[in-house]
C-alpha cells in the first residue's frame, strides 16, 4: 500500500469537474484516506510548489493556484503514486494520453486541472504540508478484498 497527494486545482471546482475527477480516482480503486477544500495563500503555495521557485511559469502558477479554493486529498492503493498520475496523464493536456483526466478535460499546461505527487518524498512531503495527521483515516472498504489480491 502507498499513499499520495491530489489536489484539485481551482478550474476542476469552477468548472464543476470534482466530483467527475474524484470518480476517475475511486473507480480505478484508490482509497481516499483525507479530503478537504482549502483556498491556500501566496506563501503555502510557495512551500508546495517549492521545487518550481525561479522558473518562468512560476509566478503564473502561484496565481492560478490561489485563484480559488481547492481540494486537497490523499488518496492510497497500489503504485498509487504511478497510478494517480497515470490516471492524470501528461503535464501539458495537449501531450496527454485520451482517457487521462487532462486529455478529457483541459488544453493548456497552466490550466490542466489536477496535481499529484511525482515520487515517494513529494508524496511524504506534500501530504505532511496540507494535511495533520488526525485528518487521515485507516480503514478498509468491503470492496477492497475485489480490488487488493
Ligand atoms: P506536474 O503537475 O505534471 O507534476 P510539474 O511539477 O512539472 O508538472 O509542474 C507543476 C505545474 O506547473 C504543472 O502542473 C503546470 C505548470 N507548468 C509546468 N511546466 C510548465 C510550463 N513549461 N509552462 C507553463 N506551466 C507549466
Ligand atoms: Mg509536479
Amino acid at each position: 500500500m502507498e499513499r499520495t497527494f491530489v489536489m484539485l486545482k481551482p478550474d476542476a471546482v469552477q468548472r464543476g469537474l470534482v466530483g467527475e475527477i474524484v470518480n476517475r480516482f475511486e473507480r480505478r480503486g484508490l482509497r481516499i484516506v483525507g479530503m478537504k477544500m482549502v483556498h491556500v495563500t501566496a506563501e503555502f503555495a510557495h512551500q508546495h510548489y517549492a521545487a518550481h521557485v525561479g522558473k518562468g511559469f512560476f509566478d503564473g502558477l502561484i496565481k492560478y493556484i490561489t485563484s480559488g479554493p481547492v481540494v486537497a486529498m490523499v488518496l492510497e492503493g497500489t503504485n498509487a503514486i504511478e497510478v494517480a498520475r497515470a490516471t492524470m496523464g501528461a503535464t501539458n493536456p495537449a501531450k496527454a494520453a485520451p482517457g487521462t483526466i487532462r486529455a478529457d478535460y483541459s488544453l493548456e499546461m497552466g490550466r490542466n486541472l489536477v496535481h499529484g505527487s511525482d515520487g515517494p518524498e513529494s508524496a511524504a512531503a506534500e501530504t505532511g504540508l496540507w494535511f495533520k495527521p488526525e485528518e487521515l483515516w485507516d480503514y478498509r472498504r468491503d470492496v477492497d478484498a475485489w480490488i487488493y489480491e
